[in-house]
């Protein structure tokens, strides 16, 4: 007889308990006695312990889902940006204390443990981040919940710096295995690609079947995604791309050794490194290999593993749903299509209609120039089958169109799927929308820009299928994890319910006004900065002054975020003060933080990293501006290291271009650990703004019709520089080689960018911005007052709880329900 998760011992919940299991694991897990391990051996023994404690979870709620048959949710995502494992572990299983104590007792450091782990880099930013929210949230909101993505051998990049320019670093994160994942290759599933199609007439009807030319195996490796405090743990699984065995048989046949070789690196190709983000997507052939790879192996998975033996498909959609996390994994669409029509022989209408029920697309961007298309060419040759499909989904949906709109051939043409120009390509957010039961944008304004712009035509038509649900984050990693401190003090004011409602952080607001906590507060914000700063000395050997405030703007390098304005507030006081129309003892003393990594192939923003270091390289060694002013700027910004610059930060800087940024989401990180923020009117910040008052932000900026109006009338940057005397300067001191050795050609591209382009309207606001950092200056003078403020941020901003964004996906998309794991 099998075992049953009942039956399996839960390991002790004690200190000596803890030490037993712990020493156990180092022997004989590790294969190490005390006093030989090194600090990763112990690291190791610790992970495996902990896990321990979530494997009899895992467990039961497996065996729970198998009793009950509840409606899952499938987040099906290209990137995961976990952050690190260990700490979370500890958290869901409430083990801090004892493994403290109980390594203590061995003379083991848990901080120092810790710091060895090497964190999963599996996405870029914030929409790899907002997924690794999500499924915290529900997994600790007992919804059940499946993962899916792909396993990068190599995640995002590691960042260097050479001379002050980006150099990127592979990222081996598996280099020394993971204790937190667990390879199935028994459970691996065949993805095919490449062939063509064959139509044949079977009993009267026309059967169509794909005869790929190649395969590959995709093998599952499980995460653990645990609750928090509740006994439910989901699974991430995550694919890896392995060489099938036939296919290599049939070239080791043909006694080519060398060829054999080559094609298992060609499979093992498709998950070996995570794309980094672009300005523009890349088309790239591989890409395109990772979507349909990890796409159809969800799928299946599901269909074949997850779901019951005879299950009844047409009920598919009372079981699950795929929610595609922009438009990565949205060939899925067509996948179903085929499986449905080609392999279980359903006709047309009874499969798209139950496709239609079973999906959801999130849109995360509004830069027209990032929604992503395959061209027609490389779609059909890749994937025959699926192009023959979207063919046929399209010519269905435009005939409807027609209907609706007999006069206006013009509104169906821009409503095709395939779009004609500059070549014949696949639009995979028109596809998503066409096929979606929903499609939602991930904040007020950025739904709203969707249904009034990017894609207008479709919300016209189908306007029941468009909704918004704002972005949140997890208070666990990025609250209580990242910001103990604070933590302790909530939790002393008003107890520890907020860790799993965060909406009850309201009733901080009245200590606000209370002198005390105020001072409580402020000690914890110095605790913070202490903290970074100690860490930024050893990690990064960059002296930073605890006593300044700190100015922090973090995020990917990109345009739109406009980097360069936060630069050019900072190059116009260091010049204010050289020309001495500025008293350098004038200044509030400030540390201006920079963490962003730039896409290695996005020159603009490459450049704008070698400038932030450049100009950081001239004023931290100008005596004049010792203690007043410098720039800090961390290599290799990433989750970890996030964890601890946003709980010490006094200033957020959400500057983007109003209309550009869809959400952000480290908005709300600062707001919850008490930064202000200054910010332009968009994305997440107005909604944050709404919540905690303008008096408590900082706004400045054109507003979006601004923007709009500005554009559409021809916007002229040189007119700013012309009419703005303290601009001029600054944009001219860059450009006269002042943090380039003289040389004028190093920074030429940026600076003629801004004077001849400036797509991102930098120059525009940039006097709006230069005001609104005055009124900052005034506010920090009164640090009582800031508090005051920096309090209201965190008690009001509750509503960020990605928590939250799970309710209104339940309600408003998914309609699942909670479904509580029996605790033993
Ligand atoms: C981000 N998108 C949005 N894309 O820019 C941000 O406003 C939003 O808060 C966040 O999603 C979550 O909704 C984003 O991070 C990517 O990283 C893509 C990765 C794949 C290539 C294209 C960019």
């Amino acid at each position: 007889m099998t075992q049953t998760a009942d039956q399996i011992t839960t390991p002790q919940h004690s200190v000596e308990g803890f030490v037993q299991d712990f020493l156990r694991e180092l022997q004989f897990g590790q294969g190490m006695s005390m006093s030989r391990a090194s600090t990763n051996d112990q690291y190791l023994a610790l992970a495996r312990t902990v896990r321990t404690h979530l494997m009899s979870r895992w467990l039961r709620t497996l065996d729970h889902q198998r009793d009950v048959q509840a409606k899952s949710v499938a987040y099906l995502s290209a990137e995961f940006l976990l952050g690190r494992q260990l700490g979370n572990a500890l958290l869901a299983t409430d083990l801090e204390e004892i493994v403290e104590e109980g390594l203590a007792s061995l003379g083991i450091d848990l901080q120092r443990l810790r710091s060895m782990e090497k964190e999963p880099g599996l996405g870029n930013g914030g929409l790899g981040r907002l997924a690794a929210c999500f499924i915290d949230s529900l997994a600790t909101m007992n919804i059940p919940c499946i993962g899916y993505g792909i396993r990068y051998e190599y995640g995002i990049f590691r960042q260097t710096f050479v001379d002050g320019w980006q150099v990127e670093k592979p990222d081996a994160w598996l280099a020394q295995g993971s204790p937190w994942e667990f390879p199935h290759p028994e459970a691996a599933v065949t993805i095919g690609f490449g062939g063509r199609t064959e139509a044949s007439t079977v009993d009267g009807r026309l059967v169509t079947r794909w005869i790929p030319d190649w395969q590959v195996q995709a093998v599952p490796y499980n995460y653990m995604v645990p609750g928090y405090h509740n006994g439910r743990v989901n699974t991430l699984r995550l694919w890896s791309a392995a060489a099938t065995e036939s296919f290599d048989l049939s070239i080791f046949n043909a006694g080519d050794y060398s060829a054999a070789v080559r094609a298992q690196t060609a499979a093992e190709n498709i998950s070996k490194v995570l794309y980094p983000e672009d300005s523009t997507p890349q088309g790239k052939e591989l890409r395109l290999q990772q979507q349909y790879f990890f796409a159809a192996a969800s799928l299946k998975d599901f269909l074949d593993n997850v779901l019951p033996e005879g299950f009844d498909l047409h009920r598919l959609d009372e079981r699950i749903v795929f929610q595609l996390n922009d438009t990565h994994p949205v060939i899925a669409i067509p996948e179903l299509m085929r499986i449905l029509l080609d392999e279980k022989g359903w006709d047309w209408d009874e499969a798209w209609a139950l496709t239609q029920r079973c999906f959801a697309y999130t849109c995360h961007t509004l830069l027209p120039e990032a929604l992503e298309v395959w061209s027609v060419e490389l779609l059909g040759r890749l994937l025959p089958r699926h192009l023959e499909i979207i063919y046929r989904i399209n010519e269905d949906f435009l005939a409807e169109v027609h209907t609706a709109y007999p006069d206006d051939e013009l509104r169906v043409r821009r409503m095709s799927i395939i779009a004609e120009h500059p070549e014949r390509a696949v639009r995979m957010a028109y596809l998503a929308t066409v096929a979606g039961t929903k499609v939602n944008g991930v904040a007020e304004l950025h739904s709203q820009l969707l249904r009034d712009k990017v894609l207008q035509d479709f919300s016209e038509y189908m306007p029941e299928k468009f909704t918004n649900v704002t972005n949140g984050v997890t208070p666990r990693r990025f609250v209580r994890l990242a910001n103990p401190r604070l933590s302790s003090l909530i939790t002393e004011a008003i107890g520890d319910g907020w860790v799993t409602d965060l909406d009850r952080l309201r009733e901080l607001e009245p200590l606000a006004e209370d002198a005390e906590f105020r001072r409580r507060f402020r000690e914890v914000k110095a605790a913070n900065k202490t903290r970074l700063v100690d860490l930024l000395k050893v990690r990064d050997g960059i002296e930073v002054s605890p006593d300044s405030m700190l100015d922090v703007m973090v995020k990917r390098l990109h345009e739109y975020k406009r980097q360069t304005l936060k630069l050019l507030h900072v190059v116009s006081l260091y010049d204010q003060v050289r020309r001495g129309d500025l008293a350098a003892s004038d200044i509030t003393p400030r540390t201006v933080t920079f963490g962003a990594k730039a896409a290695p192939g996005y020159k603009m923003a490459k450049q704008t990293i070698g400038l932030i270091n450049a100009v950081g390289r001239t004023i931290n060694a100008d005596p004049v501006l010792e203690g007043r002013l410098r720039i800090a700027f961390p290599a290799n910004y990433n989750v970890t290291l996030a964890e601890r610059l946003i709980p010490a930060a006094d200033l957020s800087e959400q500057i983007s271009l109003a209309g550009k940024e869809a959400s952000g989401t480290g908005n709300m990180k600062f707001a919850l650990n008490g930064a202000l923020t200054i910010g332009t009117d968009d994305g997440a910040n107005v909604e944050l703004r709404q919540l905690v008052g303008d008096e408590n932000f900082f706004l400045f900026g054109l507003t979006e019709p601004e923007v709009a109006e500005i554009v559409e009338k021809g916007y002229r940057p040189t007119s700013f520089y012309e009419s703005n005397a303290t601009l001029r300067h600054a944009l001219d001191l860059i450009a006269s080689g002042a943090f380039s050795d003289g040389d004028r050609r190093t920074f030429e591209p940026i600076v003629s960018n801004l004077l001849y382009e400036d797509r991102f309207l930098v120059l525009a606001d940039f006097q709006a911005y230069l005001d609104a950092q005055l009124v900052v200056e005034r506010a920090y003078a009164d640090p009582d007052a800031w508090a005051r403020s920096a309090v209201l941020n965190v008690a009001r901003s509750g509503f960020f709880s990605s928590d939250r964004s799970m309710r209104d996906y339940l309600d408003r998309i998914w309609h699942a329900e909670a479904a509580p794991v029996p605790t033993a």
